[in-house]
């Protein structure tokens, strides 16, 4: 069975059912299944062949799950760009994995044609499905992530990849057509895409898109849809808590499940949630290479700090740092393998052979496992940051900022923030005296996404090295001006 089959569970099994509401309209799983295949069909008249990227640069929008659904169809590998990132982000991506096209509603400068999703519409003439063979192991998506060396990576992710993924999510939490499912994560990522909008087309239950979460709208979206299900980042949740008593109480009683992931949701923030809103949130670990890994149980003890036991059909191993299985309790790097993790980078053998060891894929994740079999993530290998649920790769800024005329050398850390769990702080070595801190950021936010540009600059003499060079990031805080 290839992903559509599943699908049309409920494309044309509850064709006639309501499944989507977005901007106030509601869709069918019937005009879904129409609208995809024309949007199929508009796609495959401008040439796109099956093993053809096409990439997305939209904010949530029920086009692109019309593009989604269509890509998948013809068998053409959705590459989304997030929708902050900026032209030289866009380049990159654009460059490397060569789409047909890149689907945005703004102007772009870069290699490929840009199409509108309006001048798309305009060209479908059929709604019939296109006639295109597929299976498990056709590219379904490449999601470009950075890697520990600067340059962002295209993650393959096949159509099995998905599959496992979205039927172990379906399992495990229990998600049926019954359920009402709010959606405010951004489809351009896998927690969206490969977790929400796969629950959703899998289960058959009905789901209000939202453009992006907004704090200001949150609580009347909730209220006023009453969802039983909700996906967010730690952001998400530690923004609902000023959601007042009442409504809380109103929304919770209609909830009846909360998951999280995508960033370490503080225990505190896991409290403060059930005690305004009456649900334990669930928490679980994922990533753009590997889908779902690891889950608290939807039936049993949710613990806080904890991201749970492995999903069906995915191991996972600790190693240490001697090499060897860890014992229980003790800390080390995990090592997954399974249906849900991908084959490998888009044309980087180097990179897909250092990420995989016998088989098992590196995370770069540092974590324990208690004697009841339970996963607790510690912190990483690597120094990325993850704000509000977006990953940041110093490299990539620490890079450009060294390319600055006043710069020598520069060091992007992350500090410790209330509601994003971390934001980027810059710390430079000057060519010379003169520094315009608000110049420099406003430099870094023409080439980067908003939550890339760091939210302080600090002018240091010398920035702390070990013996060999490597910028020691955890004493950075306390280097003198
Ligand atoms: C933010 N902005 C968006 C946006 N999110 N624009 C379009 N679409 C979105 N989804 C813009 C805002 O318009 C604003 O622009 C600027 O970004 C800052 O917005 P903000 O409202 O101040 O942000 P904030 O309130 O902090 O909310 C942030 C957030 C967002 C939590 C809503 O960070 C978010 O959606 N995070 C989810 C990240 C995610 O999905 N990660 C999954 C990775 S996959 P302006 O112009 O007004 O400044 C993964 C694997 C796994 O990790 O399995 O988990």
């Amino acid at each position: 069975m290839n992903l559509l089959n599943l699908f049309d569970q409920s494309l044309i099994g509850r064709s006639g059912e309501t499944g989507l509401e977005f901007n106030g309209r509601e869709y069918t799983f019937g005009d879904i299944e129409a609208r995809s295949n024309r949007m199929a069909s508009a796609l495959a008249e401008r040439g796109l062949e099956k093993g053809d990227r096409l990439c997305i640069y939209l904010s949530n929008c029920v086009e692109f799950i019309d593009l989604f659904l269509a890509c998948i169809k013809l068998g053409v590998i959705i590459t989304p760009i997030n929708i902050l990132y900026r032209d030289r982000e866009i380049t990159h991506i654009v460059n490397d994995c060569e789409p047909k096209a890149v689907i945005s509603d703004s102007p772009l400068v870069c290699s490929a044609p840009v199409w509108t999703r309006a001048e798309l519409a305009a060209t479908a003439s059929t709604a019939t499905r296109p006639d295109v063979v597929t299976d498990g192991d056709t590219p379904a998506a490449i999601v470009y992530t950075s890697g520990t060396t600067g340059t962002s990576k295209g993650a393959v992710l096949t159509q099995n990849n998905f599959l496992a993924n979205g039927i172990n999510i379906v399992a495990c939490w229990q998600i049926t057509a019954a359920d009402r499912f709010l959606l405010a994560l951004p489809l351009f990522h896998v927690h969206g895409l490969g977790n929400g909008v796969h629950a959703w087309l899998i289960s058959g239950c009905r789901m209000r898109l939202l453009e992006r979460f907004e704090q200001s709208k949150a609580v009347g979206e909730f209220l006023d849809f009453q969802p039983t299900l909700f996906f967010g980042v730690p952001t998400m949740y530690i923004r609902m808590l000023e959601a007042p008593a009442e409504a809380a109480r109103k929304i919770g009683s209609s909830l009846r499940l909360c998951v999280c992931g995508s960033a370490p949701l503080p225990a505190q923030t896991l409290e403060q949630f059930r005690e305004l809103f009456g649900q334990t949130i669930l928490e679980r670990y994922g990533m753009s290479e590997t889908l779902m890994n690891i889950s608290n149980p939807l039936i049993g003890e949710r613990r806080a700090g904890t991201v749970g036991f492995p999903m069906p059909g995915t191991s996972v191993k600790i190693v240490n740092a001697k090499g060897e299985q860890a014992g229980v309790d003790e800390a080390g790097e995990l090592y997954v393998r399974g249906p849900n993790v991908f084959p490998g980078y888009w044309r980087r053998p180097e990179a897909t052979q250092a990420a995989f060891v016998d088989g098992w894929f590196r995370t770069g994740d540092i974590g324990l496992r208690s004697a009841d079999g339970y996963y607790t993530l510690q912190g990483r290998r690597s120094d990325l940051i993850i704000s509000g649920g977006f990953n940041i790769y110093p490299r990539e800024i620490e890079e450009f900022l060294q390319e600055q005329p006043e710069v020598a050398e520069a060091a992007v850390a992350g500090v410790p923030d209330a509601v994003r769990g971390e934001v980027p702080v810059a710390f430079v070595v000057l060519r010379d005296k003169s520094f315009d801190a608000a110049e420099l950021g406003d430099r870094c936010r023409g080439s980067f996404a908003s939550f890339k540009v760091p939210r302080s600059f600090v002018a240091v003499e010398v920035l702390p090295r070990t013996a060999l060079g490597k910028v020691q990031k955890h004493l950075l805080g306390s280097v003198e001006k």
